[in-house]
């Protein structure tokens, strides 16, 4: 079995690694000349626990080459991104330009397997594509789609653990791709039809979004109220039947922040929920800028001064060092542009160096702070002791007060 990958991102190199630790011979492609010469040297140019290791050992055996160009295979699998332009509508160009660099390559029998977030219909429309431009292997390829699900930092585990949804645009081409993924998928293969797959991928992740909303909006009508929402939701919780995310800064990550536009894109009368949690989720955002910036000016007015402001965590979600498309770092950036020249304190424990942030080690910064504002739950700051000749803004739940 010869698999072709296309797109050595996130997902796409590490499932290549994974498949080629499985026996299949893999070819990556990318479009990043520097992602391609750093794959095949065994070097990894993404960030996750174990995977440097893999990368190696697959090299090393030839049983995972990266190149620029598809080469004939058995398999070929789509792991690119599929962002949102500036309607949030979804933007399959790269889904389709990788269809259509593997098109010459396809011949009857083979397997295609879209695995990138796509709204609904991508699956079919890639089909419609491929058959126009190859009408001799109409009906003679397997076209299915397969989302992955699996959380960075956990990825080599879950992407052998976790079940995965199969659908195919017929029964056996469900049936092929669920051969290709039993080869190293432990968790259960479950088969559908193209179209419910996809709408599972973005289902699941607008369901978080809809959760996360939930959790913030609580906070926000906590704040007004004089309740604190950390003792809320837990409390609320020992209910046998209630389980309530917690509240934050805001929905970062490529995923949870961007999925659900594919569903109210697609559907704006009927997904009032899923748009409604969007607004909550980002609104939360700008309700803590302006919280911020309030409390800095304060701090001014009853102290004739400006305040040493510490912003405790800039990545997206704790315990990580990836502060792409992060609500701390887009807040950070807005305090700064209003709060004129209080000296603001940058922390994020998990990264050595930003081009943008000249950053402070986090006692340092605590230590200094005349505001302390918590945005990312980030485990070392649950070390650090209330003080009460601090203002807190904790958005996150470190102290829970
Ligand atoms: N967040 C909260 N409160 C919570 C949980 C999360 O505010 O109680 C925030 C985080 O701080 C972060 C954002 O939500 O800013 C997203 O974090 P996350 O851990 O919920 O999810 P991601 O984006 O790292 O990964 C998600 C996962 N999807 C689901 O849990 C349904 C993962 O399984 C998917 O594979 C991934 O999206 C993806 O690639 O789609």
């Amino acid at each position: 079995m010869k698999a072709c990958f296309m797109g050595l991102g996130y997902i796409g190199l590490p499932t290549a690694i994974t498949a080629a630790m499985h026996g299949v011979e893999v070819v990556g492609v990318d479009v990043n000349p520097d992602v391609v010469a750093k794959t095949n040297a065994g070097e990894l140019h993404i960030v996750e626990p174990g995977l440097g290791e893999k990368l190696r050992e697959v090299t090393a055996s030839g049983k995972l080459r990266a190149t620029s160009v598809p080469e004939t295979s058995d398999a070929y699998f789509i792991v690119v991104p599929t962002p949102f332009k500036g309607d949030h509508t979804p933007d399959i160009s790269f889904v389709e330009s990788a269809t259509r660099a593997v098109v010459p390559f396809l011949k009857e029998d083979d397997l295609y397997v879209i695995e990138s977030t796509s709204p609904i219909g991508t699956t079919e429309r890639m089909a419609e594509l491929i058959y126009s431009l190859r009408p001799e292997l109409c009906g003679k390829l397997h076209i299915a789609y397969c989302p992955e699900r699996v959380l960075p930092g956990n990825v080599l585990y879950e992407l052998v653990h976790n079940d995965r949804v199969i659908g195919g645009v017929d029964e056996e081409a469900t049936e092929r791709a669920s051969e290709f993924y039993g080869l190293f998928v432990k968790g259960c293969l479950h088969h559908t039809n193209a179209r419910t797959a996809e709408m599972c991928k973005l289902t699941e992740n607008s369901s978080r979004d809809v959760q996360i909303a939930f959790a913030n909006e609580l906070s926000l009508i906590c704040d007004r109220a004089g309740i604190n929402v950390w003792e809320l939701i837990s409390l609320a919780n020992k209910h046998p039947r209630v389980n309530i995310l917690q509240p934050g800064c805001g929905v970062g990550g490529h995923c949870i922040a961007v999925d659900p536009y594919f569903i109210t894109s697609a559907f704006p009368v009927e997904s009032r929920i899923i748009a409604a949690a969007r607004e909550i989720n980002n609104y939360k955002a700008e309700w803590c800028a302006e919280k911020i910036v309030n409390a800095i000016l304060r701090f001014e007015l009853e102290n004739g001064r400006k305040p040493v402001v510490a912003m405790m965590g800039v990545a997206f979600k704790p315990d990580i060092d990836d502060l792409r498309e992060s609500p701390a770092k887009a807040i950070i950036s807005k305090v700064m542009q209003s709060a004129g020249n209080s000296p603001i304190l940058v922390v994020e424990p998990n990264v050595a160096e930003h081009n943008v942030f000249k950053l402070t080690p986090y006692k340092e910064a605590y230590a200094q702070a005349d505001i302390a504002v918590f945005l990312t739950a980030h485990t070392p700051f649950r070390s650090l002791e209330w003080d009460d000749r601090k203002i807190i803004l904790d958005f996150c739940g470190i102290f829970k007060r």
